[in-house]
């Protein structure tokens, strides 16, 4: 039986400055998520950084930071069936010259950083980004 599942998303400051929130979020809904709790705001540093902790010691990790806080981002709550990997699907991949036609990061990436969308990998990380992000309440 299939089961529907949460995972998190951030259409990150590039995407936003260039006016596409709207457009992610209609490819979001046409590929059947419901959203189930949005927010604007602007990362701070601290903020950011305890979102990646696990990439700190990678060698793009202040960049990343850098770009993260830049500006105005949209995190998500999205629900579907198995919307973990459906959301990882949709993006596509990290690199958007290496995303599929149609996905996201295709669609809407400049390159490995500035790639329009983020989305958890795992049951594990989406529990841990969406309880980073949201109250309980947000989440009923
Ligand atoms: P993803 O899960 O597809 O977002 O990719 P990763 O977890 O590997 O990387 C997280 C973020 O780090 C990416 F979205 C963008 C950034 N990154 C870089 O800036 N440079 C790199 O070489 C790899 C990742």
């Amino acid at each position: 039986m299939s089961q529907l599942e949460r995972t998190f998303a951030i259409i990150k400051p590039d995407a936003v400055a260039a006016g596409k929130a709207g457009a992610i979020l209609a490819h979001i809904e046409k590929a059947g998520f419901t959203i189930r709790a949005m927010r604007m705001e602007t990362l701070g540093k601290a903020q950011a950084e305890g979102f990646y902790a696990v990439h700190k010691e990678r060698p793009f990790f202040a960049e990343l930071i850098q770009f993260m806080t830049e500006g105005p981002v949209v995190l998500l709550a999205l629900e579907a069936e198995g919307a973990i990997l459906k959301w990882r699907e949709v993006m596509g991949a990290t690199n958007p010259e290496k995303a599929a036609d149609g996905s996201i990061r295709k669609l809407f990436g400049s390159n490995i950083e500035r790639n329009a969308t983020h989305g958890s990998d795992a049951p594990e990380t989406a529990a841990f980004e969406l309880g980073y992000f949201f109250r309980g309440y947000e989440l009923r």
